[in-house]
């Protein structure tokens, strides 16, 4: 097996200290930073999401991997920044106003990571205000809602109508959490609906993809 093969396997298995190890071992063999990346950490995201999706692994699997994926990142970040190397989409995530639960939006925010997005995580009980002021700020591709409460889905619409009103028009709205269903995503006028993390990384690429060609923000 490859270096970067080791390091994917490491991330995809939550080993964390062998992420690290090749990690380190793929920098000692010149790999470029951004190549580590795209071969190996972006795929063993992708086959844990794609694991999770299949009820293969549970939530504790995804948040080790997770954990070992970040171990990777803090010794490829640096250099990546050094390198000029920046993610190519930006994406901001919160869970909406009223709503504390985080741990779906936290899996959600990691994955993306995963998948190559900066992602600008606002936390919880987030006001349509903020969601819209940090979609000034920061001038996103993505903006990704969380609710897991049925009294707080009306704080998801009243968020999607807030950036839409806003005048950012490019931005793509992706939603999830245990009450979001597809048919409320097309009532609320978003643009996709998740019912997991790993789907919301082929969501947030589908959609990201389609603007790119449509309108960059
Ligand atoms: Co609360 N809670 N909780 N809770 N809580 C639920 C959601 C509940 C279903 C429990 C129940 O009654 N059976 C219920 C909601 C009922 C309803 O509205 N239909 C409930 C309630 C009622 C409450 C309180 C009102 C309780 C009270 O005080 N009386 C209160 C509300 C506080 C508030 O938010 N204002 C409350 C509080 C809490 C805690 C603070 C104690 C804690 C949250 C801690 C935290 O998040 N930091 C908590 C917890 C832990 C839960 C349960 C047990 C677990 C939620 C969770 O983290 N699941 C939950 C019951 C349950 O789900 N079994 C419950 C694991 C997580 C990985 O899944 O968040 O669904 P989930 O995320 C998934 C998908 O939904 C999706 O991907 C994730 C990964 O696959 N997803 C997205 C989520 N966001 C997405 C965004 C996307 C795409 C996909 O795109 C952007």
């Amino acid at each position: 097996m490859t270096t970067l093969e080791q390091l994917s396997e490491a991330i995809s298995l939550g080993k964390n200290k062998d992420a690290r190890l090749f990690a380190q071992r793929a920098i000692d063999e010149n790999i470029p930073p951004a190549q580590i990346v795209d071969h190996a950490l972006v795929p063993a995201m992708a086959l844990v999401g794609e694991r999770f999706k299949r009820n293969e692994i549970f939530v504790p699997e995804m948040l080790i991997a997770a954990r070992a994926m970040k171990e990777a990142m803090t010794l490829l970040e640096p250099r990546l920044i050094a390198a000029g190397v920046t993610p190519k989409f930006t994406a901001i995530i919160g869970t909406v106003q009223g709503d504390l639960h985080d741990i779906g939006k936290n899996l959600v925010a990691t994955m993306w990571k995963g998948a190559n997005f900066r992602v600008v995580d606002l936390g919880a009980n987030v006001s349509p205000a903020k969601f819209v002021a940090a979609v000034q700020e920061h001038r996103p591709h993505l903006v990704g809602l969380s609710a897991l409460l049925t009294t707080t889905m009306p704080a998801m619409i009243d968020t999607v109508r807030a950036i839409r009103a806003s005048g950012a028009s490019a931005v793509k709205i992706v939603i999830g959490g245990a009450p979001i269903t597809q048919q409320f995503c097309e009532e609320i006028g978003a643009d996709g609906y998740a019912p997991d993390a790993g789907s919301a990384v082929d969501k947030a690429s589908e959609l990201v993809a389609a603007g790119a060609i449509d309108s960059p923000p």
